[in-house]
């Protein structure tokens, strides 16, 4: 039956009329059931062995126009709407987005789900239904608020399941619901995402933005994505979350091994789990618990079958989201856990008396790192840098006692979201040029490297950015009431707020610009400042930076000294759809990162694949890109990892003297409390900022400011020269295959995972 039919049917099925009869909304919902059925039709993929890729987040995105590119209906169906007068395009805006993600660590999961049912293995998600996920930001007063993000809809991905398991926090027990949403290849088979709910949740009990009663657990458990931990209840509520998660997960998986008819004796012969980070660690002693009480199992054996099977990723050498639990917190909320955790501990120290490996320090607190280290099979780090910085010095000790646990995986992304969907116009010239190979093999779009004297091919990418630039500009301007020139340079940071990841530098050059302008230093080609991101409710100097960047924008765009030449803007409620429109448009990638601090980054090969050039430092996976492009494809500025880690060593770093003996520095940092920004801005949270900067600058913004001021003046003289930059854009387009997550997910399943 082709899709014409099967549209026909599901809108009669549904509302009794036609196609041209029904409006956007009705059409979504009629589309969303017919390709939930035809996904069902493609079947499950089915294996021996299962990975299961247990995380707190899935930053799944919108799913229609994904799902219908990897069914293959998607130009059909866009056919097929067009001539009854509907546009898919339209109708893909009213799908809400879940949001069930901070950013880059559940953007990756999402991708590499889609990845591993693109490569046909056997693999499903697990993680929690967050109902509102993470918060909808909303600007007041040039300030970022929280408001929830209401995304589950009557009709939705999601299905409800028959499975619910009973899940204990001592004696107080919760029923869990599964909803699955089906996760279909790339012209391949279906696997599945579980998501772990409670029927008691009440979203009713939110008040005011995000606000709620963070004790009620029944009612709260799966409200939002971690919720405010600033206060001890807060951090309560995660535990309780985590746990609730990898309690649902290893009653699951042990639930699937048993229909199966294998051998739990046997259990990593069938089943891998993938910790994603330190979230669902407590998944391993849950696991030796549940083996040892209820199946009958010896903890000797129970640990070393539960240590086959678990694959430990780490996506973070920041000390404060290294989670360590206190022992009071676990004993409160799962104290049917502690004495597993105890004997694990107990068993580590016998071995390795180096306290830096101990699972429970003198603090009496869980390292939960420390138990995927010692009690999983693998240890991955997410870049080459990432991985080698761990073996090192992060997780030296470690190393030294398990060298063949330590491997390295960087991170990938979909080309099936990141190119075939949000630039179809890419795509089409890419397969009229080299052929549509490499939506399959990604390193076949290194045939286009023979294109880098065709003049017309140059001209096509060019051509096609430019016209993505005027699709944003026209977009910004209605969803943030800005005019931008679609003639000027877009340069692009979109990322979390983090001061690691350091806007405020970007913020830095801006009122550096501003002020040359102001001074008569014209910029021959105009420039657009685009920023996206959301800061952690608790999170203080992540807010100011926000706040300091609306500033800006409120100052520049309305000066008419200035605003012909730059303009900032800052658009709110930076997401995943977001991104899709951002990407193709953008020409400067910032992937500014204090060198060693992040683990890889996958924006940065997002933007790379659509055509950007990238101003990065030597960090996370800028520095495989770098290799890749050479150095005449890249922008690379700022100390390397090895002289910043020793600075941080030494505490020899002192962010006051480069204020006090570079005028250029002194100039922008004190503009931030200038009597033009105070004038739009809030005094305590700028002056707060701009104390940071001179007094601690803990990720040394200060220390890379003028070689970044330099080296983003010569990329935009560099810009004029169309010749050079178109061919920079095709370089980097054509090397950016080495970062399709089906490479990555192929290298998982070769070193750790073992599927077939
Ligand atoms: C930690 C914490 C601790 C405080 C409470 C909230 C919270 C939320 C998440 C985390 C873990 C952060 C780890 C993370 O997101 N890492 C990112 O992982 C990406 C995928 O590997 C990688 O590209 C980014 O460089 C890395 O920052």
């Amino acid at each position: 039956m082709n899709v014409k039919t099967k549209l026909e049917e599901a809108t009669q099925k549904l509302y009794g009329k036609t196609v041209k009869e029904l409006d956007d909304k009705q059409l979504y919902l009629a589309i969303l059931n017919m390709t939930k059925d035809m996904m069902k039709d493609k079947g499950q993929i089915k294996n021996s062995k299962k990975v299961y890729y247990i995380s707190a987040e899935f930053l799944i995105g919108k799913l229609l126009s994904n799902n219908l590119i990897n069914l293959g209906i998607y130009d059909e169906l866009e056919t097929v709407l067009k001539a009854e007068g509907k546009e898919l395009s339209c109708i893909e805006e009213i799908e809400p987005e879940p949001s069930l993600g901070n950013g880059g660590l559940g953007r990756l999961a999402a991708c590499f789900l889609d990845s591993i049912a693109s490569l046909g293995l056997c693999g499903d998600g697990i993680g929690l239904n967050y109902h509102f996920g993470l918060f909808k930001q909303v600007f007041v007063d040039r300030q970022q608020t929280a408001q929830k993000n209401d995304w589950i809809e009557q009709q939705s991905w999601l299905t409800k399941t028959d499975i619910s398991f009973p899940v204990y926090f001592g004696k107080r027990k919760v029923q869990s619901r599964l909803y699955d949403i089906d996760v279909i290849g790339y012209e391949q088979g279906m696997n599945k995402l579980h998501l772990f709910d409670i029927e008691t949740v009440d979203e009713d009990i939110v008040k005011d933005g995000i606000d709620f009663d963070k004790t009620d657990i029944e009612k709260n458990l799966t409200l939002f994505l971690y919720p405010d931990d600033s206060d001890e209840a807060g951090h309560l509520l995660r535990i309780y979350q985590q746990y609730f998660m990898v309690c649902n997960g290893a009653q699951l998986i042990l639930k699937e091994l048993k229909e199966s008819g294998y051998d739990l004796h046997k259990m990593n012969e069938h089943v891998v789990i993938q910790i994603n980070d330190t979230h669902p660690t407590m998944v391993i002693p849950e696991l030796i618990r549940i083996l040892t009480q209820e199946e009958g199992f010896e903890m000797e054996e129970a640990i070393d079958v539960v240590s086959k099977t678990c694959a430990y990723t780490n996506h973070t050498i920041l000390a404060e989201a290294l989670e360590k639990w206190p022992v009071k917190y676990l004993q409160k909320v799962v104290p049917q856990l502690m004495p597993i955790i105890w004997e694990l501990d107990k068993r580590a120290a016998i071995r390795y008396d180096d306290p830096k490996v101990q699972i429970i320090d003198r603090d009496l607190r869980v390292h939960m790192a420390h138990i995927d280290i010692h009690y999983g099979f693998s240890v991955n780090g997410v870049a080459a840098i990432h991985t080698e910085i761990l073996k090192g010095s992060e997780l030296n000790p470690f190393y030294k006692i398990y060298p063949e646990k330590f491997n390295n995986k960087t991170n990938g992304i979909t080309f099936r979201r990141w190119l075939l969907s949000c630039n179809k116009e890419l795509a089409t010239c890419i397969t009229e040029t080299i052929g549509d190979e490499y939506k399959k093999d990604a390193a076949e779009l290194e045939k286009l490297l023979a294109y880098q004297n065709d003049a017309t091919f140059l001209d096509q990418i060019k051509a096609i950015k430019q016209r993505k630039k005027t699709e944003l500009a026209a977009y910004l301007k209605e969803k943030e009431g800005q005019d931008i020139n679609p003639n000027s340079i877009f340069d692009i940071q979109i990322k979390r707020l983090h001061e690691y990841k350091r806007q405020q530098m970007n913020a830095l050059y801006i009122i550096h610009k501003y002020l040359e302008i102001k001074a008569g230093k014209k910029p021959s080609t105009p420039v657009t400042f685009i920023f996206g991101a959301k800061a952690a409710p608790a999170y203080i100097i992540a807010q100011d930076i926000i706040h300091l960047l609306l500033c800006l924008e409120e100052i520049v765009n309305n000066d008419p000294d200035v605003k012909d030449y730059m303009k900032v803007v800052m658009v709110e409620n930076y997401n995943v759809s977001y991104a899709e429109k951002l990407i193709p448009a953008c020409d400067i990638s910032e992937q500014i990162s204090l060198a060693s601090k992040e683990a890889s980054g996958t924006g940065n090969m997002k933007f790379m694949l659509n055509g950007a050039v990238t101003l990065g430092t030597s960090d996370g996976a800028n520095v495989e890109i770098h290799e890749l492009v050479g150095d005449e494809n890249i922008y690379i500025f700022g100390e390397k990892s090895e002289a910043v880690i020793k600075h941080y060593e030494k505490a020899d770093y002192v962010a006051r003297n480069f204020y006090e003996n570079k005028a250029v520095i002194k100039e922008a940092v004190d503009y931030i409390t200038s009597k033009e920004v105070l004038a739009v801005g809030n005094t305590e949270r700028l002056e707060r900022l701009k104390n940071e900067l001179i007094n601690k600058d803990w990720f040394m913004t200060l220390l890379d400011l003028e070689d970044y001021i330099a080296t983003k003046d010569q990329m935009l003289e560099d810009y004029k020269n169309e010749e050079k930059w178109k061919k920079m854009m095709l370089v980097n387009i054509a090397k950016a295959g080495f970062f399709s997550s089906d490479r990555t997910i192929a290298e998982y399943n070769r070193d750790i995972w073992k599927l077939n």
